[in-house]
């Protein structure tokens, strides 16, 4: 430890903390733009800067190493006017378009011209001008709203492993980008989001179905069918301003019934189908000698990046579908047979906490029916906006539960959203048909926690099989690589696309630097998910008793040819 000085107070510091992170474990508060801990410090934004003692310039106290008796001052008459001045300089190059701008209210930018003290621009002159990026089925990029600070590109490859995008030209043609001013949905963007909600304005957003579902409610020869994934009823309640880590699962079905969707479900049942479809799978797979380790199939994010950086291991993803894939094809087939309903007419929309699930659902491979099983996906964010757009007053809505049947779920299916979820639920009904046995303890926590890999051996039986969980395709990448070079092996892999799995997915709610400095954003949206899993009477997905009747009523057992044809896939690229 260190002996340093912040605005006149003696703190002791670890020698290794920059002085933006002394600051703020001391409780100062210092602004910045493009910091993201650990992940982004490259004192680009220049809103960071501090006063040190003896020393000549102001410095970017988020580059700024400590150092013992260093004197700092956070808070003088030259920072203030520096950091405003650096502040006016960045938005003389910026659309201000506040009132139509996507982040308007939780844009750290307009926050911080609030909290400096902007009122007018000194510096007018001339803006980059770049066209909006559309071209991908998930993202839309707006360059005019782009202040370079790099967080995207820095999570895009020392998160993801992605490396889609990076900085183009040079000086004030500076844009961000994918190579040869291609768009996003001409390379190896695997549509995770991640980018967008570290983004710290609207340069980035998903690309919205908003209308789209609007128009298929008021349309009277249409079906429709709403189902919401796990990780959104972690985190909806943050777009109405209840803390973080408010389950509002109630208040959501509430709010679906107002707006006007003729079923709403939950992809819950999907994810308890998913979990007796693969569990059965990976039996399978062990006994009969199949292709191991096997690994998950239902983080859209996670495929892509397989087909583009693995396709080698293609032949390990489960051939499941993902779950709200599985319960969109229910219900264009099993549903619209037992209501006489022509699939034609059902409209299924997934409320998905989750930008790359807007891909998926155009995948050629998810429309065995002949009709995508999916017709449109929403976002956690885009779900608010149409509240709000419905005047629905979210915090006054009672609790209500979901419509039968397919609402009905068990807690091994609530904590698919997060890292680790799908496997414990897996292991929840594995390990009682291996040893057709009770489980004694229903928690595996061996796979649960948020860091980026996790590794287990489980007893099944008279077998020991050895698990891993990667969470990030960052995560993945390293996991698959020491698979490949033969240092690990094991039986099964669960891989989530996005760090944390679901709950930190591209489409939920905004949280900023600040906020995630102070709070511990993940482990309270885990721990929503948690909690709705212990409050549930039935927590193994085989005994979820709707999941029983629709394999008496149609797919007779799990992994039958029915099931094959409607919840499996391949894909081959
Ligand atoms: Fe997930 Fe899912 S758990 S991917 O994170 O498997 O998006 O929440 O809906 O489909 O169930 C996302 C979340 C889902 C699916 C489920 C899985
Ligand atoms: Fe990179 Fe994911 Fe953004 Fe694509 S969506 S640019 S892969 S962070």
């Amino acid at each position: 430890m260190i002996n340093v000085t912040i605005d006149g107070k003696n703190y002791k510091i670890p020698e290794n903390y920059t002085v933006l992170k002394a600051c703020r474990e001391a409780g100062v508060y210092v602004p910045t733009l493009c910091y993201l801990e650990g992940i982004n410090q490259v004192g680009s934004c220049r809103l960071c800067l501090v006063e040190v003692e003896r020393q000549k310039n102001l410095k970017a106290s988020c580059v700024l190493p400590v150092a013992e008796g260093m004197v700092i001052k956070t808070n003088t008459k030259r920072v203030r006017e520096a950091r405003k001045v650096n502040l006016e300089l960045l938005l003389s190059n910026h659309n201000r378009e506040c009132t139509s701008c996507e982040r308007s209210g939780n844009c750290e930018l307009q926050r911080l011209s609030d909290e400096i003290g902007i009122r007018n621009i000194e510096f007018i002159g001339e803006k980059t001008v770049k066209p909006v990026d559309t071209s991908s089925p998930s993202i839309v990029r707006d360059p005019s709203k782009c202040i370079l600070c790099g967080r995207c590109i820095s999570v895009c490859s020392k998160v993801q492993g992605v490396s889609a995008i990076g900085f183009r030209n040079r000086g004030f043609k500076t844009t961000v980008g994918p190579i040869f001013d291609k768009g996003l949905g001409e390379v190896d963007c695997i549509n995770c989001g991640q980018c967008i909600i570290n983004c710290p304005v609207g340069a980035l957003k998903e690309k919205e179905s908003i209308d789209y579902v609007w128009d298929a409610i008021e349309d009277p020869s249409k079906y429709v069918i709403v189902q919401t994934a796990p990780a959104v009823r972690a985190a909806l309640g943050e777009e109405f301003g209840l803390p973080i880590g408010t389950r509002v699962t109630g208040k959501m079905a509430a709010a679906l019934r107002r707006m006007g969707f003729d079923k709403v479900f939950d992809t819950d049942f999907g994810a308890d189908l998913t979990i007796m479809e693969e569990g059965f799978e990976l039996l399978d797979r062990i006994q009969n000698g199949g292709k191991l380790p096997m690994v998950t199939s239902c983080s859209p994010g996670w495929i892509k990046y397989c087909e583009h950086f693995h396709p080698d291991m293609l032949e390990n993803l489960s051939t499941c579908k993902s779950p709200h894939e599985m319960l969109g094809a229910v219900m264009k087939t099993y549903f619209a047979q037992k209501h006489g309903l022509d699939p034609k007419d059902i409209f299924v929309v997934s409320v998905m906490p989750c930008t790359a699930k807007k891909f998926e659902a155009k995948r050629e491979e998810l429309r065995e029916s002949g009709f995508p099983d999916v017709d449109a996906v929403i976002t956690t964010r885009e779900l608010a906006k149409m509240i709000k757009q419905a005047s629905i007053d979210f915090n006054k809505l009672p609790d209500e539960d979901f419509d039968e049947v397919f609402g009905e779920s068990t807690g091994a299916s609530v904590i698919f959203g997060v890292t680790g979820g799908v496997m414990e639920a897996a292991l929840r009904t594995v390990s009682e048909v291996v040893t057709n046995k009770p489980l004694e303890k229903i928690k595996f926590n061996e796979v649960r926690g948020l860091e980026g890999i996790k590794e287990a051996e489980i007893t099944l039986g008279d077998k020991n099989i050895k698990i891993a969980v990667a969470n990030s395709t960052g995560c993945a990448n390293k996991l698959l690589e020491k698979v490949k070079s033969g240092e690990k092996e094991y039986h099964f892999i669960e891989i989530m696309g996005c760090p944390g799995g679901c709950i930190n997915g591209g489409g939920q709610p905004f949280v900023s630097d600040k906020t995630k400095t102070e709070e511990d954003v993940l482990g309270k949206r885990a721990n929503a998910l948690y909690e709705e899993d212990e409050s549930k009477t039935i927590r193994k997905s085989h005994e979820n008793p709707m999941i029983k009747m629709i394999y008496d009523e149609f797919f007779e057992k799990p992994n039958s040819h029915k099931a094959h044809e409607i919840l499996h896939t391949h894909y081959v690229k």
